[in-house]
C-alpha cells in the first residue's frame, strides 16, 4: 500500500488559501522496524519453526502470529565468509555477483540504511563489525558493536530510551550468535546435553567427493571422520548460544513494550546464512545443500501481517524492499531484490518458480518445488535430488538413465537463471579435478585446538 494520505495533505497545503485546521487528524506514525539478524542461524532453529530441541521462548512468543518463509535463501557467496556478501546484499538489495568490481559498491546507489533514514527514521545497527562494508554500516545514525547479544541488546535498549518520541525507529540487531566459538552464559550450556541430541538424518563421517571447499576454516572446527560425540557436542553449544541470544532479544522486546512502541513495530527475524552441522559430513556454510550455507530462516511479524507460512522462494536480501513496502516507503528503483510484501499480504502466491544459489566458482544449484540440481564444475559432477521424497538429499539420481531429461531441463534453467543475477563462472571447465575425496591423514586437515568458549556469569 502506498502512503497516500501524507501526499494528499502536502498537495492541499501547496494550494493557495488552503491550510490544515488545527484539529485535522495527523497521519498515523510509520511502524518501527526491528531487524533481528542472527549469525549462522539454521533455517529451522527456532521453537516456533518446529525445531524439536532448541528453546527460544521469547522469539516464539514474538513471532507466534508471524508469517514464515520456509524457502528463504542467500543468493550465494564469493568467499568462505558467506556472511559478508550476504550482509552486503541485505544492505544494498543487489546481487553480489554484480558487486565484484574494484572499488566495491557504488556510493550513489541506494542502501537500506539511507533509504529508511530518508523516510524519517532514527536508526541504529548494533552487531559484529567487519561482516560487510563498514561504509554501509556507518550510514546508520548509530553503529556499535556490543561484543555479544547482551552488549548488543544494551546498545539497542539505550537507543530506544533516548529516542522516545518523534521519529519512528529502525533497530538492526546483528547478533554474533550462534556463530562459533559459541558464546552463552552457563545456564544456557546446561540446557542441552549432547547425549540427548539426535544426529542429523543425513549425517556422514565425511563427504566422499571434493565439493571445492573441503578444508576451509569451518570444516576444520572438528576432525575427520566426524563422530556422533563431537557433532552432538557442537550442536549442544550451538543450541545454547541460540537460547542465550533469544534471552537478550527478550530484553529488547520488553524495552519496546516499556516505551510504548511494541504494538506499532514490524519485526523481521532471520539468519545471515545457514550452516551444516554434520549433514553430509560437512560443518560449514560453504555448500549449497538444503542443510548448507544458503538456506536461512525468515519470519515477519507485526501490524498488518497475518499469521501464516509459505514455501514460496525468497531471497534473504529481499528484506530491504520488503521492509520498505511494509511501512509505506517507496522501494528505490533498480534493485535486484524484489519486495516479498505481495506474498506476505496474500496478494500473490510466489515471486518465482525456482531458486538459484551459488558458492564461489565451485558450486551452483537450482531447485523448484520438487527437483534440485547441484553442479560442481571443478570436478565435472552433477547431482539430482527429488526433494519431495528425499528432502535430506541422500539419494543422488544423476546416474540413472531416466534422469537424463530432467538434468537437461534443470541445467538449461540454471544457465538462464544465473545470468539474470550476473553469474558468469563456467559450469564446465577444461581440466576438471578428480572427484573423489577422503580425509587428510597427514595432520594438515586436523583442526587447531578449538578456542575455549567464552563464558560469562
Ligand atoms: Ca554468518
Amino acid at each position: 500500500m502506498k502512503p497516500v494520505i501524507p501526499y494528499l495533505a502536502a498537495l492541499l497545503l501547496a494550494l493557495p488559501g488552503v491550510s490544515m485546521a488545527a484539529d485535522a487528524p495527523t497521519p498515523p506514525a510509520k511502524p518501527n522496524l526491528v531487524f533481528l539478524l542472527a549469525d549462522d542461524l539454521r533455517p529451522d532453529c527456532l521453537g516456533m519453526l518446529g525445531h524439536p530441541v532448541v528453546k527460544t521462548p521469547n522469539l516464539d512468543k514474538l513471532l507466534e502470529n508471524g508469517f514464515i518463509f520456509r524457502n528463504a535463501y542467500v543468493l550465494g557467496s564469493n568467499s568462505g565468509a558467506v556472511c559478508t556478501p550476504s550482509r552486503t546484499m541485505i544492505q544494498t538489495g543487489m546481487s553480489y555477483l554484480r558487486q565484484q568490481k574494484p572499488g566495491g559498491f557504488p556510493p550513489e546507489k541506494p542502501t537500506l540504511a539511507r533509504t529508511i533514514k530518508a523516510a524519517g527514521y532514527a536508526s541504529i545497527r548494533s552487531g559484529k563489525f567487519g561482516n560487510g562494508p563498514k561504509r554501509l554500516d556507518d550510514e546508520f545514525d548509530r553503529h556499535l558493536d556490543g561484543g555479544n547479544a547482551t552488549g548488543n541488546a544494551d546498545n539497542i535498549i539505550g537507543f530506544i530510551k533516548k529516542n522516545g518520541g518523534g521519529k519512528p525507529l529502525f533497530l538492526y540487531m546483528a547478533s554474533h550468535e550462534p556463530h562459533d566459538p559459541q558464546f552463552a552464559t552457563d545456564g544456557f550450556y546446561r540446557m542441552y546435553q549432547p547425549g540427548k541430541i539426535p544426529l542429523p538424518a543425513n549425517f556422514l563421517p565425511f563427504l566422499p567427493f571434493n565439493n571445492g571447499e573441503m578444508t576451509v576454516r569451518d570444516e576444520k572446527t572438528l576432525p575427520w571422520p566426524r563422530t556422533r560425540e563431537n557433532v552432538t557436542a557442537k550442536l549442544a553449544r550451538y543450541y545454547a548460544s541460540i537460547s542465550y541470544w533469544d534471552s537478550q532479544v527478550g530484553r529488547v522486546i520488553a524495552a519496546l513494550k516499556d516505551a510504548g512502541h511494541f504494538d506499532n513495530t514490524i519485526f523481521v527475524v532471520a539468519g545471515d546464512n545457514g550452516l551444516s552441522l554434520g549433514e553430509h559430513g560437512l560443518l560449514g556454510k560453504q555448500n549449497v545443500y538444503e542443510s548448507g550455507g544458503m538456506h536461512v530462516p525468515l519470519v515477519f511479524a507485526g501490524p498488518g501481517i497475518k499469521k501464516g507460512e509459505t514455501k514460496a522462494f525468497a531471497y534473504l536480501y529481499e528484506v530491504y524492499p520488503t521492509m520498505c513496502e511494509l511501512v509505506g516507503i517507496p522501494v528505490p528503483p533498480g534493485l535486484d531484490a524484489r519486495s516479498l510484501a505481495p506474498v506476505i499480504q496474500g496478494r500473490q502466491a510466489a515471486l518465482r518458480e525456482s531458486m538459484f544459489t551459488a558458492y564461489r566458482n565451485c558450486q551452483r544449484a537450482i531447485r523448484d518445488d520438487r527437483w534440485k540440481l547441484i553442479r560442481y564444475p571443478l570436478i565435472d559432477k552433477t547431482q539430482l535430488f527429488d526433494l519431495q521424497t528425499d528432502p535430506h538429499e541422500m539419494t543422488d539420481l544423476a546416474g540413472k538413465p531416466e534422469s537424463t531429461s530432467k538434468i537437461r531441463e534443470l541445467t538449461a534453467l540454471l544457465e538462464k537463471t544465473r545470468k539474470e543475477f550476473g553469474d558468469t563462472a563456467p559450469l564446465v571447465v577444461s581440466n576438471p579435478k578428480p572427484a573423489g575425496w577422503s580425509p587428510p591423514n597427514d595432520g594438515m586437515g586436523q583442526p587447531k585446538k578449538p578456542r575455549a568458549a567464552q563464558r560469562k556469569k
